[in-house]
């Protein structure tokens, strides 16, 4: 092997090459898969482990001379006028791939701009909350469930604790609170609840809510809303239904269905063959919620309503299991690829 190795070095010291091809062919008959200092690797498996520390290292120094000089043939070539280059440099360019916005930011986005049509200016807040802004502001009693440890993340104990907000409606507790009305603002973003991951249901999930408040307004105007909405989204011919619910914040409260976009209402497997499909819970804010935040309720009115943006993007896309919204497969994502 020393021989071979020997042998080798002065071969390559002495290469020489008058065009591109000579170099390339020089440089498959060394270093190429069946290179003569490739294969000098594959016999250097077979040296005795006493011996592999000297030939190792005389062979790392073969092949990075071989490298070197090659390099060097190159640069002259180019240098002496005679280069003809493979690269065409008025060929267009490789493709770039290109990434795409995550199917939840799509959803996201289409929200806000139906809402942004309609008046609704954006607002973000914090992710971490206290008590009172997650709960106490939005007329939750003391005893509630989602105040347990159960549900909520809790960050710190105490009278009033620090947590990871489960809704977004501390937003827009901070906005009546810092601002009159009327208030029209959309909200998205990020929220945490104490649950098992499952195709579902996620402790991570992001929603849309959406306030308004001024005078005079009333259940009406949130019903057309909320259809304006609906039909934006879900397409014209959509019908939506409200079924009565009950949350702390609102009095009165309705759950919001639309007619299946699936089966058009005639029943299949994605709508339970009810026909309808579950996108929201809405209703009038509760005055207490209202004087909380320093709104007086004898002048004001307002509507809210609420969504998870995980389910909607489930409904336009048909995705079966949300856990694929947090699991970043390409080939998942690809699928949403709008160029
Ligand atoms: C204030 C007053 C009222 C926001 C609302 C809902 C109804 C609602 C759920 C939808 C699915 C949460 O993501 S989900 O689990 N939300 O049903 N949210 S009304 O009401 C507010 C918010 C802020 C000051």
């Amino acid at each position: 092997m020393h021989e071979k190795i020997n042998r080798l070095l002065a071969e390559v010291e002495s290469l020489a090459a008058k065009s591109n091809d000579e170099i390339e062919a020089l440089r498959v008959r060394l270093l190429g898969k069946k290179g003569s200092i490739t294969l000098l690797f594959d016999e250097f498996k077979q040296v005795a482990a006493e011996e592999k520390r000297q030939f190792g290292q005389k062979l790392n120094t073969l092949k990075n001379l071989a490298i070197e000089k090659i390099n060097v043939l190159r640069e002259n070539l180019e240098g002496s006028g005679n280069f003809s280059p493979a690269l065409d440099a008025s060929m267009p360019g490789e493709p770039v791939a290109l990434g795409a916005r995550h199917p939840l930011s799509i959803v996201r986005n289409e929200i806000i701009d139906i809402f942004k049509t309609l008046g609704y200016a954006i607002a973000e807040g914090a992710e971490i909350e206290d008590d009172y802004h997650v709960f106490g502001a939005l007329n939750f009693p003391p005893e509630h469930p989602a105040r347990d440890m159960q549900d909520t993340f809790f960050v710190t104990t105490g009278d009033n604790p620090v947590l990871l907000r489960t809704h977004t409606s501390s937003v827009q507790v901070r906005t009546m609170e810092h601002g009159k009305p009327p208030i029209r603002v959309i909200c998205p973003g990020r929220v945490f609840r104490n649950e098992a991951i499952s195709a579902r249901a996620h402790c991570i999930f992001h929603q849309i809510e959406g306030l308004y408040i001024d005078e005079n307004v009333s259940f009406a105007d949130m019903k057309q809303s909320i259809l304006y909405f609906a039909r934006e989204f879900f397409g014209v011919d959509v019908q939506i239904r409200l079924r009565p619910s009950y949350f702390p914040f609102t009095e009165p409260s309705a759950e919001v269905d639309v007619s299946c976009n699936i089966c058009k209402g005639k029943g299949c497997n994605i709508c339970k063959h009810t026909g309808w499909l579950e996108i929201m819970g809405c209703g009038m804010v509760d005055p207490n919620v209202l004087e909380a935040s320093g709104i007086d309720s004898k002048k004001y009115t307002g509507f809210a309503f609420g969504m998870g943006i995980e389910r909607i993007a489930m409904l336009k896309w048909q995705v079966r299991d949300l856990r694929h919204y947090f699991e970043n497969d390409v080939r998942f994502l690809r699928q949403f690829k709008t160029v």
